[in-house]
């Protein structure tokens, strides 16, 4: 038996993937716990709309009523988007007790790759990856996704990391792990909200039909992930030093609440939404759907390659 007994991937997405059809997955911990309802699921119904008229099929991910969800679109979505913060955040280490207990789950971008590989899904938009949170050197906080993204062959597509993590510490562990990251249309590595980090990617790229032609040859070289790392949109942006200092004041909160482990990222989000009064979350929905068109236009140009 192989992880492929768990799966349950809707009957769109299954066409979409006999015929060889784009698809992009979607992780579903930025439904749970990224951001608050309603917005959640008004932003994943949006992004499922955007990837759709760049010509590819949404998968959205979940883990629900013990199994490996592909496809979680309609009332499934809305039960999902309504959980919120009540669902559980499964991480890799946590797939074998909720498929076990029938819990509800947000996917995280770890998670959410390790099922679009077993399904057959090669690309995956997101918002911010995890990484090497502030403070590693005392607290060992390093997100699973960078493992992940290390061993497991699905393209991300994210708008970089945020600053709520220690960024060149982030693309070091990402370095050791071997996987690429590349620059869509920059060659600066992105801080979420803002375009620049400060830090270089490896190796800039122009467009889908490039990343397309690498995502190609890492497969024939058998190896992991690629991050693909998509600015958010000028427009967009949020004032990089202002917010920084919102960022370390919900760091300083957090180590006043005695906020700690998989319970930090969502704590920061929730707190800088505050401090920001609501201005990070636009920003936030805004670099999600512009990863979702980059993402969708990477999947046609995959699909078109192996026509
Ligand atoms: N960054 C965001 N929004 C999010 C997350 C990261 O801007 O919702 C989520 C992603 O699902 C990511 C996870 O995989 O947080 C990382 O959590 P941790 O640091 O506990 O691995």
């Amino acid at each position: 038996m192989s992880g492929k007994a768990y799966l349950s991937v809707s009957n769109e997405v299954k066409a979409a993937l006999a015929a060889n059809k784009p698809v992009v997955a979607l992780e579903s911990t930025i439904v749970t716990h990224g951001m608050p309802y309603p917005q959640n699921l008004e932003m994943a119904r949006n992004v499922e709309a955007v990837i759709r008229k760049a010509g590819a099929v949404p998968a959205t991910i979940a883990i629900m009523d013990g199994r490996l969800c592909v496809g979680v679109s309609g009332d499934e979505l809305e039960r999902l988007a309504q959980t919120g913060g009540k669902a559980a955040k499964a991480s890799r280490r946590d797939m074998a007790a909720l498929l076990a207990s029938g819990e509800i789950a947000g996917t995280t971008v770890a998670t959410t790759m390790q099922i679009a590989a077993l399904a057959g899904i090669k690309v995956f938009a997101t918002g911010g990856i995890g990484g090497v949170h502030r403070g590693a050197e005392e607290t060992f906080d390093i997100s699973a996704d960078l493992e992940e993204l290390g061993k497991t062959p699905v393209t991300v597509v994210c708008a970089g990391a945020k600053s709520i993590l220690d960024i060149a510490k982030t693309l070091e562990v990402l370095e050791t792990n071997g996987v690429p990251v590349l620059g869509y249309q920059t060659e600066d590595f992105p801080a979420f909200w803002a375009r620049k980090s400060g830090q270089k990617v490896d190796h800039r790229v122009e467009s889908a039909d490039d990343i397309a032609r690498i995502i190609a040859i890492q497969a024939d070289l058998g190896m992991g992930g690629i991050l693909v790392a998509n600015p958010i949109p000028e427009s967009a942006e949020l004032d990089p030093a202002g917010i920084e200092a919102r960022i370390v004041e919900a760091i300083a909160d957090a180590g006043k609440q005695g906020i700690s482990r998989k319970d930090t990222t969502p704590y920061l989000l929730k707190r800088i939404f505050e401090l920001t009064e609501g201005k990070s979350l636009a920003a936030n929905i805004a670099l999600v759907e512009n990863n979702a068109q980059v993402a969708a236009e990477i999947a046609v140009a995959l699909a078109a390659r192996q026509a």
